[in-house]
């Protein structure tokens, strides 16, 4: 399954595959997406073929769900399950306080309805992702189409009494049109260098019209497995 890996790719998937060991027969379980949490689906499909692993799984976008699909994982809807027991999703970024921000592969908004549906949510993620302060990855947030540059505006007005640095959002583009999420809605990318103060943000942005969810994650995470290029893992 893995061949010759870079350390990149070895540190995303030592975490992926030390974090698959947390699920049981029986569970339900959340199916992050981007490159770590496809590590994580290819081992767990490999546990369902040769160890006979039975659980369902909620997959958090339309790439995780066909890739589930595709390595023998029975998905269902996160409305069939209604509650899960574990979510297993990467990050961009995390805090020693397992504070996140996610949203760089565009599937935050499903992301965070699945993990605040789950008894519990581990990360994995190789140790480039630990920051001591969160905010030099730009924030995503989802945003409406309808009218979504006043929302930038909006945004970018709201983000100068905040305790951050930058201020600028970006529409993030695919080639040369916007980006649609899952959702049908844009993703704005906010450029801030250090964020002070990640809850009152969280807040703050979604009271804006025109934002549907933002990517921080404050107090949902509550474990977080970080590989290493070498092979290491560690939990924490
Ligand atoms: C998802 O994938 C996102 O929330 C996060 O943006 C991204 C991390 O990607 P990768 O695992 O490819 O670094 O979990």
């Amino acid at each position: 399954m893995t061949g010759e890996l870079s350390p990149i790719d070895k540190a995303k998937f030592v975490a992926a595959k030390r974090a698959a060991d947390f699920v049981e027969n029986g569970m339900r379980v959340g199916l992050g997406t981007g490159s770590t949490a496809a590590w994580l689906v290819r081992c767990l499909g490999e546990m369902v073929r040769e160890d006979g692993l039975q659980f369902r799984g909620v997959p958090t976008s339309t790439r995780t769900a066909e890739l589930a699909r595709e390595v023998g994982i029975e998905v269902i809807s996160l409305d069939e399950a209604k509650w899960l027991d574990l979510t297993i999703d990467g990050a961009d970024e995390f805090d020693s306080d397992l504070n996140l921000i996610k949203g760089g592969g565009g599937a935050l908004l499903q992301e965070k309805i699945v993990a605040t549906a789950s008894d519990q949510m581990i990360v994995i993620a190789d140790a480039a992702k630990e920051v001591e302060n969160l905010g030099a990855f730009p924030l995503p947030i989802e945003v409406i189409p309808f009218g979504w540059q006043t929302t930038q505006a909006l945004v970018e007005e709201t983000l100068v009494s905040m305790d951050v640095m930058g201020r600028k959002a970006t529409l993030r583009m695919n080639g040369q049109v916007p980006f649609v999420t899952d959702e049908g809605n844009h993703i704005l990318d906010l450029h801030l260098g250090r964020i002070g103060n990640p809850r009152q943000l969280a807040l703050v942005i979604n009271q804006i019209p025109g934002v549907v969810e933002n990517g921080l994650f404050i107090d949902i995470c509550d474990q977080v497995v970080i590989g290493f290029g070498d092979g290491r893992v560690e939990v924490r």
